[in-house]
């Protein structure tokens, strides 16, 4: 501590004498956070996008109030929105919809887009989404980049601790008519050391089959490249169109957290969009959109001793999954002025493919399963919300949408045969108030219903086992989700500082949740959950450049039907940083609280986190078009455990392995923008 004022005493003084302030960031980000996002809403700004050192979008969301994250190795953050996680929750990159081919989800949707590729994050919590299909808990919407106006060029290179490197340029031209943006990023790292000194793939015991051999273990945790461009042309004054496509080839991805470690994980997204304003004194905008992405996933374990458990047995690997998911969908959609309000709404279709086939030794001989057997899920969905001022302090905001959907399984397995297939028909709607009885408060209340139909895992995944290996199965009776949710919100805000808090409950009726039918078999099946949580964030601005910030999160979930609490749900985690910044030069130092978690599910032999604290501390320096950042983060080497960075059976690698955090890592970024 007494470190850190000295430096900060020293930027203080530093500061004061030699570079006068001429930016704002924080303040402006203040007033953004403090009067402009509805309650339900946050954000990723762009200085925290442009300052993180985070490896891919779902690690740097995590500094949001409520929003945490599954690890299962050095990247591949997988979003979890209070205790919402996987289809629970919608994770969309310019509408678009995008799932991971992995069944064990090392390739989760937020994995599929760069982090150099960021604009902006943009998070809702609660039902509230009606634009999308299946924004049960919530939703997380990426912007990607566009084009600067004239021409312009962005690089930025990171080195950090265990030969981390993020680096990525983009070049792009905007003119009156045309624009285009080209982008480019590369990413590699070694295995990350935890905080006792040892590699994070180095948790296994002498005899684990899951242990990784030892020419692996110390070998790189991912390289990923990922190239991108976009055409943007204005055919009048008052429409638009564009065409993006992304290409991202990850390679060697380790996950000690499975039994298996990815080959390659390759994407193609394809996105179109047109859209007109300003057509009439009614019609405020149309929008159109189609798009295509597919994802390849190969795994298999053969970097593992389950591999080659003897020298005299030569095989490549003894268990492979490889994987593929397609998506084709499109959206129309309009904006009418009506009355004193707006309406928005639209139709949508989209349609997946997702097939998985796993070949094992042993007892299987290698013969191909139809893990996901080939299934295809068709989805229409058509949604009005219509936003009225009642008074001119009180916004009243309500929509409905419907969606109907068919999934179907081309191909059988031991689960079910060729041709299953089920249909589901969901309402989802909500009503939101917003009411600002003073100038700098504002109260919201939200009452939401929102649905998620089973996906083809849950449904039909086939994993059989020899006893006592665990079997793990779908389930084909599964119904969809419905969550009735209520929000309450509340921010103060003034010229230099807000304080927000929000508090919700939800009901849950036929929740998905992952259980033991015996000591050989794990499957899902619907019960009735509840979900509480509450979160608070408040940014202040002090006298002579310094910021403070702090942040609470707490969620609580319940199987009713068990009287359990439900499985991976975080604890109880706040955080507090303290920041100088005069525009030019910024230091700051966080702490990271998180209390122990002992709600856990015995059902699934969930076991308890315990708590844990961090300390980080970043500087940073703007000069002309460079800016140059460093920070150290974890500086005391703590040995910890996140409570939602392990799975169980089957998807863990071995009773009671778990995966420590990152210990002590450094980090150095140069960007460069002309
Ligand atoms: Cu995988």
């Amino acid at each position: 501590m007494n470190l850190f004022f000295t430096i900060l005493t020293c930027a203080v003084v530093f500061a004061g004498v030699v570079v006068p302030s001429f930016a704002e960031t924080v303040l402006d980000e203040i007033t953004v956070r403090g009067q402009q996002e509805p309650a339900q809403e946050e954000s990723l700004t762009v200085r925290e996008i442009r300052e993180s050192p985070a490896r891919d979008m779902g690690e740097a969301i995590k500094s949001i109030e409520g929003v945490s994250c599954v690890r299962k190795g050095a990247i591949a953050n997988d979003p979890v929105i209070r205790g919402f996680q996987k289809d629970n929750i919608n994770v969309l990159v310019d509408g678009v919809r995008i799932h991971g081919a992995c069944p064990s989800r090392m390739d989760p949707p937020s994995f599929h887009v760069d982090f150099a590729e960021v604009e902006k994050v943009r998070v809702v919590k609660g039902p509230y989404d009606l634009a999308n299909p299946g924004s049960m808990g919530g939703m997380i919407d990426v912007t990607t980049r566009k084009p600067r106006q004239g021409w312009g060029g962005d690089l930025a290179l990171t080195y950090g601790s265990w030969d981390t490197i993020n680096a990525s340029a983009i070049g792009s031209y905007g003119g009156d008519r045309l624009d285009a943006l080209l982008g480019y990023a590369y990413k590699y790292s070694g295995v990350p050391e935890a905080g006792n000194g040892k590699l994070i793939t180095d948790v296994y015991s002498a005899t684990s089959p899951n242990r990784y051999r030892s020419n692996a273990v110390d070998s790189h945790a991912y390289e990923i490249n990922t190239g991108w461009v976009k055409v943007g042309f204005k055919p009048t004054a008052n429409s638009r169109t564009d065409l993006a496509y992304t290409y991202q080839d990850a390679d060697h991805v380790l996950y000690p957290y499975l039994k298996m470690d990815a080959d390659y994980d390759r994407t193609n997204r394809l996105n179109w969009n047109y859209s007109i304003k300003d057509i009439s004194a009614t019609l405020r905008e149309v929008k159109l959109q189609t798009y295509w992405d597919r994802v390849g996933h190969l795994m298999d374990d053969r970097l593992r001793m389950s591999s080659n458990p003897t020298p005299a047995i030569k095989r490549p690997y003894s268990m492979q999954t490889d994987a593929r998911t397609e998506v084709i969908g499109g959206k129309a959609s309009t904006t009418l002025k009506l009355g004193q309000g707006e309406f928005n709404g639209g139709v949508d279709y989209y349609n997946r493919n997702w097939d998985a086939l796993n070949q094992r030794a042993g007892y299987f001989a290698y013969r191909t399963l139809n893990m996901i057997p080939d299934v295809y899920v068709d989805n229409f969905g058509i949604h009005g919300e219509y936003e009225y001022p009642l008074a001119s302090m009180l916004r009243i905001k309500g929509g409905i949408r419907g969606d109907f959907t068919w999934v179907k399984a081309d191909h059988g397995n031991t689960l079910v045969p060729a041709g299953t297939n089920t249909d589901f028909q969901n309402v989802s709607a909500n009503l939101q108030l917003t009411y600002a009885p003073v100038k700098g408060l504002d109260l919201y209340l939200g009452l939401g219903r929102g649905t998620r139909t089973p996906d083809p895992e849950e449904l039909y995944i086939d994993v059989p086992a020899a006893a006592p290996a665990v079997s793990w199965k779908g389930n084909p009776a599964l119904k969809s989700t419905v969550n009735h949710q209520a929000d309450l919100g509340m921010k103060f805000s003034g010229e230099r500082f807000y304080l927000s808090a929000s508090l919700f409950y939800s009901d849950l009726t036929d929740y998905v949740n992952f259980y033991s039918v015996s000591s050989t078999v794990k499957s899902y099946q619907n019960i009735h959950a509840s979900m509480w949580g509450a979160e608070l964030g408040s940014q202040i601005a002090l006298p002579l450049d310094i910021y403070l910030k702090g942040a609470l999160t707490y969620t609580e979930g319940e199987n009713l039907s068990s009287g359990r609490p439900l499985s991976e749900i975080p604890p109880l985690r706040g955080m507090v940083a303290i920041r100088y910044d005069n525009g030019v030069f910024f230091a700051e130092l966080a702490e990271n609280l998180t209390r122990e978690q002992d709600l856990v599910d015995s059902g699934l032999n969930e076991q308890r986190t315990g708590g844990w604290a961090t300390t980080d501390f970043k500087l940073g320096y703007s000069f002309r078009t460079f800016s140059f950042f460093a920070g150290v983060n974890n500086i005391f080497d703590k040995y910890y455990f996140s409570h939602l960075s392990y799975l169980r059976d089957p998807f863990a690698s071995g009773v009671g392995v778990k995966i420590p955090e990152n210990g002590r890592n450094f980090y150095l970024t140069a960007t460069y923008r002309f």
